[in-house]
């Protein structure tokens, strides 16, 4: 996701995670405010183009060898690239230095930091897929502009459906948070987050955790990203029918990525010590 959508995110995790989870982090991160997940949720995305930070650059996604629409599905062996890994072993390596109170604490911070960010970025669909860079070699409009299908589904869709954040992300996906945060305890989510959002949650194994969100937003590319090929999707405008489709997915991806965030910080820090 593009910055909103990580700040959406984090904000939606910091309405679910535990009291003692939020005072371990807040001591963690060192932000004693309601921000404290919010602000360090694009860290990751700044760090992956500077020198130190490049070897994270391959941990944003995992892509799958499939062949949308016709078939969908992530294989870790296959998928996982073996030297730069990839979204579902970063989760696993930086859970585990979460999890490791040997470690300094300014590795445990930046370990929180990485788990932050990539917990929202592998509920991205097209970061679950190999076809043109995960969409970023198809090129399409939206409302006229001129973008890849990556940054649609990264930034366009998100932003069109609060209305546009006006340079101001932290305000505008506080309110998008809060009102998700809503729809899952109450409204539209409630039933499907309670009965079946943290299914094959499993802090003893984050990669079968992690595949599984994987696995979910990839058959995504076959339903809703990808409906008919790459093919067909070059060259067109996605800003009316297609946006239709596609945003309740998004609003949908972000509300669970949050969620299941929240469910994760909760099983890494109660089960310290
Ligand atoms: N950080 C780190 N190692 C580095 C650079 C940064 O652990 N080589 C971490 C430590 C702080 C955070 O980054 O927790 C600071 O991030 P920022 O500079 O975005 O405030
Ligand atoms: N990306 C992806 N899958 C790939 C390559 C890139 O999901 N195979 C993502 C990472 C960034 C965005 O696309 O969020 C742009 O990547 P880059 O700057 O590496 O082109
Ligand atoms: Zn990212």
């Amino acid at each position: 996701w593009g910055g909103f959508g990580h700040i959406t995110v984090a904000y939606i995790a910091s309405n679910f995670v535990s009291d003692s989870t939020t005072s371990y982090l807040q001591t963690l991160l060192r932000n004693d405010t309601g921000d404290y997940l919010a602000g360090v949720a694009t860290w990751a995305d700044s760090i992956r183009y500077t020198k130190w930070g490049r070897f994270t650059s391959g941990f944003h996604f995992i892509d799958a060898h499939d062949n949308p629409p016709t078939y969908c599905g992530v294989d870790y062996d296959r998928d996982c690239k073996k030297e730069a890994g990839c979204v579902v072993s970063a989760l696993q390596n930086y859970t585990s230095q979460l999890l490791d109170t040997e470690l300094p604490l300014w590795r445990r911070a930046q370990a929180a930091k990485f788990v932050i960010h990539f917990i929202g970025d592998i509920h991205q669909p097209l970061h679950t897929e190999d076809v043109a860079r995960g969409g970023n070699g198809i090129h399409v409009t939206f409302e006229g502009k001129e973008l890849n299908l990556h940054h649609v589904w990264d930034t366009s869709i998100a932003e069109k459906l609060v209305g546009g954040i006006r340079r101001k992300p932290y305000p505008f996906a506080k309110k998008w948070a809060d009102e998700l945060t809503e729809e899952i305890k109450s409204g539209k989510y409630a039933a499907e987050s309670k009965s079946g959002w943290l299914r094959g949650t499993n802090i003893t194994d984050p990669i079968a955790t992690a595949l599984g969100w994987a696995v979910e937003g990839n058959a995504l590319v076959c339903t809703t990203v990808l409906p008919e090929g790459a093919e067909a999707i070059e060259g067109q405008e996605l800003g009316t029918d297609y946006y239709e489709k596609a945003a309740p997915v998004v609003e949908e991806q972000v509300a669970k990525a949050g969620f299941r965030l929240a469910a994760w910080l909760d099983l890494i820090i109660s089960s310290l010590k």
